[in-house]
């Protein structure tokens, strides 16, 4: 019963060491190798608030009822003898519970499918937990969710609480779309201006908001202590109203917009081939990128119908390259593809539909010819601003709306553009743009469930060359596990839309 899907899951219910594993109150955690601890202390922070235990860590071997947690090599799956990066194996039975991975992140992987077979009621006298062998490893390096905070802007609290959540579905990127018409979000010492200015107002002249550097650093710190890499994204030329709202000389026209609090994309344009405009990219990038600490920095390059493609194609192919110089591998969504040179193994989002339209196969195809691969974000279907019914008042439909739950999960990332198999794609990311979410709570409503069916795409195994996508999704058997993952969600507060597709849980009632 766990989102997203192991590899294998065999319950020891039937054969002799089938008794539960009981967490006693002596039991304790047990750690070994290189990373154990810090993994050991998560998992005690989640038992303390799933279930009020705290149990002591220990460096040294498991005795009988310990929770241990070793990290080796050759400690991982073996999949074709090989140790996968990210990959476990999990066993509970009467005398432990034991998770071994190759690496901390494995272990950390570990740790979420023990939350989940912990009872989502473990608060009682007895923590009983049924008896299991688990073997797992994901299916892409790049299981990604992002939230776009320019829209509308979300605290690091916001954020941190949205981290915890993806964490629980191996979600292991969190891209932030820190910019765009209706606001600057990441404070930027060469450009003050761009938070001052740009920074203070939001889509429907909400609050507006921005991370100061050291918020941002530490954003970025919560989040890869659990295993999740930030992705920063800077969106040029185009969706820049806010920045050029801060500095005139950004503008072709040398004039300043006022700030845009509408919905509309593709009217705002940095000026191109312009050395003002050439400096902003290099401080923007220089200090976002000394920021972060993960490989990747996203340009953007979505939607620019006000910048001409030869201007458009220059500009991302010199602004990819500042990224490169920088140390960092530039993404940037599918239509930068139309640009020549850039630097290799650029990485391309796909954002077209399950049935690419236009070029835009192509486009996604030219960054695999660059020597890069592709993450994969088929509008119509992993979009999670997407309506789920007709009528719903948050979110949008033009991306072949309504989004359900059935939708969102009955697809393959290989299947989309044809010749572009997983050999060149790094992964797949659920984008939720904020336009009409104003809340935490419900940009979570509209993440979860769907988030948790895109995490099980990026996660769990593929289906077989010739077989339907239905042979690995079957939309029946998802429904049950998401209503025993809807348990913990409840249990943690976390806000999702009660779909048709499930038997929810009955909500919490006031006793
Ligand atoms: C398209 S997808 C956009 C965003 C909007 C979104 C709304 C993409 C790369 N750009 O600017 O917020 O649609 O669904």
């Amino acid at each position: 019963m766990v989102v997203p899907r192991p590899v294998r899951l065999e319950s020891s219910g039937d054969s002799s060491d089938s008794a539960p594993f009981i967490l006693s109150p002596s039991a304790r955690i047990s750690v070994a190798g290189a990373g154990a601890d810090a993994v050991a202390r998560l998992l005690r922070a989640e038992l303390a608030s799933d279930c009020g235990r705290e149990p002591v860590i220990v460096d040294e071997p498991p005795a009988f009822g310990d929770i241990a947690i070793v990290i080796a090599p050759g400690e991982g799956p073996h999949e074709d003898g090989s140790d996968s990066a990210e990959g476990y194996t999990l066993e509970v039975a009467a005398e432990g519970v034991r998770i071994g991975a190759a690496t901390p992140a494995g272990a950390f992987w570990g740790v979420q499918t023990l939350r989940q077979l912990v009872p989502a009621s473990c608060g009682g006298d007895v923590l009983t937990i049924e008896a299991v062998r688990v073997h797992d490893h994901p299916r892409y390096a790049y299981r990604g969710a992002m939230l776009d905070v320019a829209r509308h802007f979300f605290t690091p609290a916001e954020v941190k609480r949205l981290i915890d959540a993806i964490a629980l579905l191996k979600v292991n990127h969190l891209h932030l779309h820190l910019t765009d018409d209706q606001g600057w979000r990441i404070h930027i010492e060469s450009w003050p201006e761009l938070t001052r200015v740009g920074g203070s107002t939001g889509s429907d002249g909400s609050r507006g908001g921005f991370y100061t550097q050291a918020e941002f650093r530490e954003l970025v710190a919560y989040a890869a202590e659990r295993h999740i890499t930030v992705v920063p994204e800077l969106d040029m030329p185009g969706h820049t109203n806010a920045a050029l709202a801060s500095y005139p000389e950004l503008n072709p026209d040398g004039v300043a917009p006022a700030l845009y609090t509408g919905a509309n994309v593709g009217f705002s344009t940095l000026q191109t081939a312009d050395a003002t405009t050439e400096r902003f990219v290099r401080d923007v990038v220089r200090e976002v990128a000394a920021l972060t600490p993960g490989p990747y920095l996203h340009l953007g390059g979505d939607e620019c119908l006000s910048t001409t493609e030869a201007d458009f194609a220059r500009f991302m192919r010199d602004a990819a390259r500042v990224v490169a110089e920088n140390g960092k591998i530039a993404i940037g969504w599918h239509e930068v593809g139309k640009a020549d040179g850039l630097p290799a193994g650029m990485v391309g989002q796909y954002w077209d539909f399950t049935t690419p339209r236009g070029r835009a196969d192509e486009l996604a195809l030219a960054f695999v010819r660059g020597g890069g691969s592709v993450i994969m974000s088929p509008s119509d279907v992993a979009y999670l601003d997407i309506v789920y019914e007709e009528g719903d008042p948050i979110g949008q439909d033009w991306a072949d709306g309504p989004t359900s739950l059935r939708d969102a999960y009955v697809w393959d990332p290989a299947r989309i553009v044809p010749g572009l198999g997983d050999a060149h794609i790094l992964g797949v990311e659920a984008p939720l743009w904020t336009e009409t979410v104003t809340s935490i709570e419900e940009a979570e409503e509209m993440a979860f469930p769907r988030l948790a069916a895109v995490a099980e795409i990026g996660w769990s195994a593929a289906p077989a060359d010739t077989d339907p996508v239905e042979s690995v999704r079957d939309v029946t058997e998802f429904a049950e596990r998401l209503a025993k993952l809807a348990e913990h969600w409840d249990a943690a507060g976390t806000q999702y839309r009660r779909v048709p597709e499930v038997s929810w849980p009955e909500p919490a009632r006031w006793s």
